[in-house]
């Protein structure tokens, strides 16, 4: 199957890193999603990243039923028993938090410089710093018990770090310690997170 992907898209980077997380062998096809590229319209007619094709021809979007299905090809590697809710939980949050972040790039990235309305930028970050600031449970766990709601959490400060770099760390001491474990402890994933 092959993922077609972006270097820098925090939704990628999830699917990514669960795929390798989940031991699924995934091959990478790299796509413009800046520039309507054919062969990401092809697949998704949305034009947005990540897509994965299945090797039927089958197409998978958005992120997160690609993560659904790389958890149940893998038997359940990243949704926890104990809690699956949470996890899902987590990852919603996440990725709400990365759509509200790329959201405010895009502000600048597709209108003219005249048109660019900061309040509308402003109004994004504010939520990015809500989300951080209320996640919906304890930071997820690392280490031999990483799951979908650490990676969903990984991608999205990855992306963070990436567009906006120190700006979401001021007073958030645990996230910034919980994302230093998680790349110590993940260099596998690391490797895979959002990149210029
Ligand atoms: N909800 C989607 C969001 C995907 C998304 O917005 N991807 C961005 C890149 S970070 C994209 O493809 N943007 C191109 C566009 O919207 O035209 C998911 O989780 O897969």
């Amino acid at each position: 199957m092959k993922l077609l992907y972006a270097g820098a898209s925090p939704f990628v980077s999830k699917a990514a890193m669960a795929a390798q997380h989940a031991g699924i062998l995934v091959e990478h096809q790299a796509v413009d999603s800046t520039n309507e590229d054919p062969v990401l319209l092809e697949a998704n007619p949305l034009g947005k990243i990540p897509a994965l094709v299945l090797d039927d021809g089958a197409v998978l979007y958005d992120s997160r039923v690609i993560t659904r299905y790389f958890d149940r090809q893998s038997g359940g590697k990243l949704l926890p028993l104990g809690d699956p809710l949470l996890a899902e939980r987590y990852e919603a949050h996440c990725d709400g938090i990365a759509e509200c972040a790329v959201a405010g790039q895009y502000e600048r990235r597709f209108r003219p410089d005249e048109k660019v309305h900061q309040p509308w930028i402003d109004r994004q970050w504010a939520k990015v710093e809500r989300g951080l600031d209320n996640m919906p449970g304890p930071l997820p766990e690392i280490g031999s018990k990483l799951g979908l709601a650490g990676i969903a959490l990984g991608a999205m400060l990855g992306y963070l770090d990436l567009r906006y770099t120190d700006s979401w760390r001021g007073g958030r001491d645990s996230l910034v310690t919980w994302f230093d474990e998680f790349r110590s402890q993940h260099n596998d994933l690391a490797k895979l997170l959002p990149q210029a």
